[in-house]
């Protein structure tokens, strides 16, 4: 962009690197080499101007007071934050020097690499990080966060493909957010559907309390926690029952349907209704003007696979658009993360290639597991890298985490922008850059566009990017890989396929002159990409039914975790599926912990980024705990008050706020609050036990009991 010469200011392309679908376009306002404002790109067609609340000060976050400048080595006990200043050749090298003993003593596989998407650059986010562990010969630290179980049922039902398009949605005339709290955690989405809400579209929202979104709804469908199978299949028994299913469609384009028919024949409204608490006559509404009203569109949340029959649920909801014959139309079918359809060269940016042959696996939602030994392992781990991710907050089974990180038996590395609640137990910490400061494309799990990050400005102080400072480690230990000798506009032009047709007219040149690139897959007001089936499954059909199908992991940002053993035998068709710890199926557990948690995103943070920002706190509030009144008032609560929410793996504290948002039986708190500042945090109770697919977390299937402190 060209500079403002009247007022000195240079503006300058940025791409935001938060975990968030919308991966806005930015434009960073740079004066005297600081950046000193942020703004949406109002040019971009769905960010259009507008930044959220979190990070619409973005500039205030690259030079807040707290955030680590310089290299700094443990001088106190783990986790009581004291720590004195280095040079970087002094970290380099007593990281080098250690994994060196640890190596010789347990081999590399001792040492492992602990990294999520809190910075979604192809550069700085999924980076050298991957490559390098895998060169080393470090553990496999497979990550199922966030998606992936989700991923493994949308993979199964429809293969990779984006589906329907976000921006499509304008066209929509019947759409249904499915658990996905868009006026928080994907803004720039729902500008379009209140759009189309406008046009006359109807706007439903399935969400297992009255989320902001569900109050921003024409229809709040709200089912018990876990059971969206239920409720799907019973709209597949009405859709069937009731001849409206687009035959035509289904003949052509589908596998398993006298199957599914048959299966979901059983599934009568009156069913789905003990199940999910919605009344048979909703259900029945719900599923005939989902069925007739086209272009139906339906955007399913992460929220949906965090039960234990969550990603079986999703394989039913993503039937739905095929029985239905939505995908006839622009603005017709469903949409999960349209990252499938972006050409980056994952194999390229991780290299799964050197990883070397049986080399033991572990999962991050089993951290707590893995580092106190529980998990036997067959080397144990001596090490742990940690950057763009904060465990302690976000991973289950906080405590065990917290008891793991503490030994002195376990060398940590964080590489961080502020002592998280992780980086607090570091015995090495290295300072992270941020946005403005390094070059990158920054990855979109929300919308079909490339976006580009300009470095504009020099970090504060020492902090290095990511994959500088794999470079630095690559060269110390001798590697000679490309991957690690690529300066960070090299990494780009390897990390893309451009040739791809989805690239078509777009290249490195382009990206940097206009900020952003919408691929080549195309327009809102054309796409129908399976109006005439083309799904890439092995049959090219939609398959209601698959058969011997085995468990397996699959990820936004990758296609296929290496290293995952083919697991147990997925059902050949999708169904209801019961959550574990309810009363139903653990009645014991659940006179002890009578109330189902929910634990989703925060409105004012980003997962627990931000939560240490005293202007977002203030705008987020402390750590609360929605409860109905009818809960509240059997256990004593009174609105405001300080409650303890806990079960067996722990307990958080939380000020209660009294309402009949959520039904009685249900409390809500959200997530990303940061230890430090309070006490416990919401995944102290939450289960490391996965979902039925894609070793996916089951947060929302996970009993509490609240009481007054
Ligand atoms: N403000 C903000 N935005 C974010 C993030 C953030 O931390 N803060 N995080 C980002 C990330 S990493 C992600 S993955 C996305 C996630 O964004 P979403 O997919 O929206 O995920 P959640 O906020 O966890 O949950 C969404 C809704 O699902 C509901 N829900 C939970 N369980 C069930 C259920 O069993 N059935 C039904 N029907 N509803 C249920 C919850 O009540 C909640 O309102 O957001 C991204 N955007
Ligand atoms: N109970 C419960 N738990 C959940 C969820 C839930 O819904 N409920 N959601 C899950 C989901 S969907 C997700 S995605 C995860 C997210 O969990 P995490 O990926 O751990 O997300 P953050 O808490 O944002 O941590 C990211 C960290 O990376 C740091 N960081 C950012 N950019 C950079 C950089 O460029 N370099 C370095 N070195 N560091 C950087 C940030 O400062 C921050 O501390 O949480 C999961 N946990
Ligand atoms: S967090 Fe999400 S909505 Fe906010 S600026 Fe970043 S990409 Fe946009
Ligand atoms: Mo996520």
């Amino acid at each position: 962009m060209d500079g403002d010469i009247k007022s000195a200011i240079q503006k300058h392309h940025g791409g935001c690197p938060h975990d968030c679908p919308d991966t806005c376009s930015m434009v960073f306002h740079v004066q005297d080499k600081k950046l000193i404002k942020v703004q949406g790109n109002p040019d971009h067609p769905m960010t259009r101007g507008g930044l959220c609340v979190k990070l619409n000060d973005y500039e205030k976050r690259h030079y807040h007071p707290d955030r680590i400048l310089y290299p700094m080595k443990r001088v106190g006990p783990k986790g009581e934050k004291k720590f004195e200043r280095i040079t970087w050749d002094e970290a380099f090298d007593s990281i080098v020097s250690k994994w060196q003993e640890i190596i010789d003593e347990h081999g590399p596989q001792a040492i492992m690499p602990n990294s999520y998407l809190g910075n979604q650059g192809l550069v700085h986010g999924l980076n050298g990080g991957d490559a390098f562990f895998a060169r080393l010969g470090a553990t496999v630290t497979e990550r199922t966060f966030c998606g992936e179980g989700s991923c493994t049922a949308w993979l199964l039902t429809i293969g990779p493909t984006a589906g329907v398009d976000p921006e499509s949605f304008i066209h929509s005339k019947f759409i249904i957010v499915w658990a996905c709290n868009s006026v928080s955690t994907n803004l720039h989405h729902w500008h379009i559907i209140k759009e189309a809400q406008k046009q006359g579209a109807k706007v439903v929202v399935i969400d297992a309390y009255a989320s902001r979104t569900a109050k921003e709804a024409d229809w709040h469908v709200c089912p018990k926690p876990g059971t969206d199978g239920a409720l799907a299949m019973a709209m597949m028994n009405v859709i069937i029952e009731e001849g409206l299913v687009d035959q035509d469609y289904v003949d052509n384009y589908t596998v398993g349907y006298p199957e599914l028919a048959e299966k979901a024949k059983e599934r009568t409204p009156e069913w789905a209704s003990e199940i999910t608490g919605i009344p048979a006559e909703d259900i029945i509404k719900l599923a005939r003007e989902y069925a007739t009203t086209q272009p139906s569109a339906i955007r399913i949340g992460v929220a949906l696979e965090k039960s234990w029959g969550g990603s079986q649920a999703i394989r039913a909801v993503t039937a739905l658009p095929a029985l239905t014959g939505a995908w006839r139309h622009v603005g017709g079918g469903i949409l999960q993360f349209p990252v499938w359809e972006h050409p980056y060269k994952f194999d390229v940016i991780c290299r799964p290639d050197l990883i070397p042959e049986g080399t033991q696996v572990v999962n991050n939602l089993q951290l707590g597991r893995v580092l106190t030994g529980e998990q036997k392992l067959k080397v144990p781990i001596k090490s742990m890298m940690c950057w763009n991710t904060n465990p302690v907050t976000q991973a289950t089974e906080s405590e065990k985490i917290l008891e793991g990180l503490k030994s002195e038996d376990l060398f940590l590395i964080s590489a961080e922008h502020f002592i998280s609640d992780t980086a607090a137990f570091a015995d090495i910490l290295l300072p992270a850059s941020m946005g403005a400061e390094q070059e990158d494309i920054i990855l979109s799990w929300g919308h079909l566009y490339l976006t580009y990050n300009e470095k504009c400005i020099d970090s504060p102080g020492e902090c290095l990017p990511n994959n500088e400072i794999f470079r630095q480690l690559a060269k110390r230990l001798g590697f000679e890989e490309d991957n690690f000798k690529w300066n960070d506009t090299e990494c780009l032009e390897n990390y893309i396929d451009w040739d791809a047709p989805a690239c078509d007219g777009i290249d490195l040149n382009y990206l940097k002159k206009y900020g952003y690139a919408r691929l080549n897959v195309g327009t809102k007001d054309d796409r129908a990409p399976h109006k005439e089936g083309n799904f890439p499954t092995p049959s090219g059909k939609c398959e209601f039914r698959v058969v011997g199908a085995k468990n397996f992991v699959a990820g936004p940002f990758r296609q296929m975790y290496e290293g995952f053993q083919p697991g147990e035998d997925i059902p050949e068709l999708p169904d209801y599926v019961a959550s574990k710890e309810t009363h139903e199926a653990n009645p014991e557990l659940a006179k002890k912990y009578p109330l189902n948690i929910l634990a989703p995103k925060s409105h004012g943070f980003i997962n627990s980024s931000y939560a240490n920002i005293e202007n977002k706190l203030k705008g987020q509030g402390e750590q609360f705990v929605l409860i109905n009144p009818a809960d509240a008032e059997n256990r004593g609560v009174t609105e405001g008050q300080k409650v303890k929410v806990f079960n067996d793996r722990g307990s958080f504290e939380a000020a209660a706020k009294v309402t009949t948002d959520v039904n009685k039986g249900i409390v809500v708190a959200t997530l990303g609050y940061w230890r430090q500042l309070n006490n416990g945090v919401v995944n102290s109770v939450s289960s490391n036990a996965f979902g039925d697919m894609g070793n996916s977390p089951t947060s929302h299937d996970c009993l509490v009991e609240v009481a007054t402190i």
